[in-house]
């Protein structure tokens, strides 16, 4: 009989993951032990100050940034309220020389990974797509359409394979990016090829007004795992020990040939999806009330405080350190940024094409009507009616 299908007794098939999230921490601050920690143990105190440190900054810039959205300096902002451990855990849990593929979602991610403010905001202001060196930080763009970054990291983590390069991808994916097509080819390829990847899906319950029920009748996404023949683990998206431990865990994995694996953290969006979202229509107040006493910073500082670790002096110069970093993270976004629409078109394909060389003449021409009249700009009625 031929052996299309494969059915060695030898494979190790991965267990279902734990129907309870795997907790190191729980919300009150103190040390879980037992099932619910799946054998996971806590990390060292310096990491996880480290952690707290980390998260601590990038709630200051998250909140200075959407401040900054709500007066007119960005366009549009994602934010990440609330999400903090899973983004912080992420980027903590990776070595140098790995790759980073993050989503619109994941500006705080970038924010620890040594990007600059001004770099990560670029886009989000109309500037350049990608406003940072990818290759100096080894972070893809902030892909905005779902699920792509997904099959990028695998196609890096593929390429590092075969030239036996010491790199790991890691994807951070929504919840309800998992229902696109390219989440599902990602994973499989993935695990196919044994390809180096971790998946974090940050399940923050919501795609944009699309509650995570009607995005999936699963237990866990992590459960999907299994069908693709690699480990999965659902954790407590809100509490850093148990993503760094989980992730490490993955990325160790992944260098040694282990090959991928998925991780669904469960944690909540405590912002809009963006400025032009109103969560108000479709959540209620105690819902997201209920999510603010499962806080991923307060849980880490009652505990770190609890153990000594995190004194009253240490805790002021973390935030002293933050309102530095809101004050850089203002005074940069408040100067005008010198842009040039025309880069619009530059870089998009290697060689010319008529199309696009057409609507560069176009807006050339409006660009310099305009300068040569300002009563020439157009008004949104004028705009309305050519439409
Ligand atoms: C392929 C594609 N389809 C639709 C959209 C529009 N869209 C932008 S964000 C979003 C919700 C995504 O939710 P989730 O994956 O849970 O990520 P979150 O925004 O919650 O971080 C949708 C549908 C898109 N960006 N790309
Ligand atoms: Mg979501």
């Amino acid at each position: 009989m031929s052996q299309h299908y494969f059915m060695s007794d030898d494979v190790v098939v991965p267990t279902l993951p734990t129907t309870k999230p795997i907790r190191l921490l729980s919300e009150a601050g103190r040390p879980v032990t037992g099932a619910q920690t799946a054998g996971f143990s806590m990390p060292d105190s310096d990491t996880l100050l480290g952690l707290y440190r980390a998260m601590v900054l990038a709630r200051r810039f998250d909140a200075q940034v959407t401040a900054l959205t709500r007066q007119g300096r960005l366009a549009t902002y994602p934010s990440a309220l609330g999400q903090e451990a899973c983004e912080i855990a992420a980027v903590a849990a990776l070595s140098p020389q790995d790759w980073l593929f993050p989503t619109y979602r994941d500006s705080i991610a970038l924010l620890t990974r040594g990007v600059q403010p001004a770099e990560i905001l670029a886009s989000f202001r109309g500037d350049w797509h990608s406003g940072f060196d990818q290759r100096e930080h080894r972070i893809a763009s902030q892909a905005t359409p779902l699920a792509t970054q997904a099959l990028h990291a695998v196609g890096l983590a593929t390429a590092a394979k075969l030239k036996h390069d010491d790199v790991v991808a890691l994807t951070l994916l929504g919840d309800g990016s998992t229902s696109e097509g390219d989440a599902h080819e990602a994973f499989n390829f993935a695990s196919v090829w044994q390809a180096p990847t971790v998946f974090v899906i940050q399940n923050n319950q919501y795609a944009i007004s699309v509650p995570f029920s009607k995005q999936s009748h699963a237990r866990t996404l992590a459960d999907r795992a299994i069908g693709y023949g690699m480990p999965g683990y659902f954790v407590d998206g809100n509490d850093v020990a148990a993503m760094y431990a989980v992730i490490s865990h993955a990325v160790a994995r992944a260098r040694s040939g282990g090959g991928p694996t998925l991780i669904e953290g469960l944690t909540y969006r405590m912002e809009a999806h963006t400025n032009s979202d109103d969560p108000t229509r479709y959540r209620e107040k105690s819902e997201v009330a209920d999510w603010l006493g499962r806080d991923p910073i307060d849980r880490l500082e009652k505990y770190l405080s609890a153990a000594g670790t995190l004194t009253d002096e240490v805790r002021e110069s973390i935030a002293t350190d933050a309102e530095a970093l809101a004050t850089a993270t203002r005074d940069v976004m408040n100067e005008t940024p010198e842009l040039d629409p025309l880069e619009l078109f530059d870089h998009v394909y290697s060689a010319e094409r008529p199309a696009l060389l057409e609507q560069r003449a176009f807006l050339a021409h409006e660009l310099a009507e305009t300068e040569s009249d300002p009563a020439a700009e157009h008004t949104e009625a004028e705009m309305a009616a050519r439409a």
